[in-house]
């Protein structure tokens, strides 16, 4: 069986007791008396993932000082809300492969998928009812709605080659930079630093994710099923516009765009060689991981709103990581 926190930096020690105790919030709160819910959640669940969410919860707090209890039911909550959206995007992108091994949907259905997504989803706010702290309430309820329209933009702009960069932009910022921005969000609101301050934590989060995002959109590409744990791929085949193409059609020649152009309105995979080699030779995969760096030199940059830290120096280490990576 996978590891269930895979260690993700060097430096993340100090990190894993406290994600132990995440960790044992995660499996309690997973517990419900229908037996298939059980059985999904921790499918999906014990497959692992690099819980980064729970880990800016954790690090974002201790920066600042704040060793409360609720860190931890915090932090499993926001793995919660990113485990449901998990279930319902595979259900959308009809997805297979999920951290190394079949998808829910693939596995017990798209029904269960999304019934088991509602559950966790639901799970998560019953918690943040525990914690009893309505700015985090309102963070996080004001974020997983930012998601879902992330989600809906992104259905919108399927198989347009047309597609403006800022809108492909506003789409990642909301779908996936939006959760990491209100994990670290709520790492500062627990901590109740001044909003000054939260706002940086904000800025990090929000940079970071873009930056996590321009590299899932790049690995996709030019990344590894065995390694990613999902098939690579998929975007194309769905007919994504993502950065990669964009920059490509921006940069190829006539025939280069025609040839993306048309893939991209058909969700066509059998061109997929061709359209790599151009995506390559037009420097449009280095462009995006330009882009990637771009951001996440932002985001080390807001850090410098925190005083110095081991957590702070976890928190940059992430920064490099989510760059440098192969999953
Ligand atoms: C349930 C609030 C709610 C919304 C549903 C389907 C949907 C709307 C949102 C999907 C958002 C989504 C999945 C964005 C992609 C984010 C992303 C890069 C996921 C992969 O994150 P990793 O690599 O995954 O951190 P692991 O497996 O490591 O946890």
């Amino acid at each position: 069986m996978p590891e269930p926190t895979a260690p993700l930096t060097a430096t993340a020690a100090p990190i894993d007791l406290a994600m132990q105790r995440v960790d044992a919030v995660i499996r309690e709160r997973l517990s419900s008396r229908v037996a298939l819910i059980d059985q999904i959640s921790r499918y999906i669940v014990s497959a692992g993932g690099k819980r980064i969410r729970p880990r800016l919860v954790l690090l974002v707090s201790e920066a600042l000082g704040f060793d409360g209890p609720e860190r931890f039911e915090l932090a499993a909550i926001v793995e919660f809300i990113h485990t449901a959206t998990l279930l319902h995007d595979d259900v959308v992108d009809e997805s297979a492969l999920r951290r190394g091994r079949a998808t829910a949907n693939a596995t017990f259905g798209n029904a269960a998928s999304v019934l088991v997504g509602d559950f966790l989803y639901s799970r998560a706010f019953q918690m943040m009812v525990s914690v009893d702290r309505m700015r985090v309430l309102q963070v996080l309820a004001d974020a997983t709605n930012v998601i879902a329209e992330g989600e809906v933009l992104q259905l919108m702009n399927m198989h347009d080659p047309d597609l403006a960069v800022a809108d492909y932009l506003q789409v990642i910022r909301f779908k996936t930079a939006k959760l990491f921005e209100a994990s670290a969000r709520v790492g500062a609101v627990l901590a109740a630093a001044d909003r000054g301050l939260e706002e940086s934590c904000a800025d990090f989060g929000r940079s970071l994710g873009t930056a996590f995002q321009l590299v899932d959109d790049l690995l996709d590409y030019e990344g590894n099923s065995d390694e990613l744990g999902k098939n690579v791929g998929n975007d194309l085949r769905e007919g994504k516009p993502t950065l990669p193409l964009l920059l490509a059609m921006e940069r190829g020649t006539a025939e280069e765009r025609v040839l993306i152009r048309h893939a991209i309105e058909h969700g066509e995979m059998n061109q997929l060689p061709q359209i790599l080699a151009v995506v390559r030779r037009t420097g449009a995969l280095d462009a995006t991981r330009e882009a990637a760096q771009r951001e996440a030199d932002l985001a080390r940059s807001a850090l410098d709103a925190l005083p110095p830290s081991s957590a702070r120096n976890a928190l940059l280490e992430l920064c490099v990581r989510s760059i440098h990576r192969s999953s």
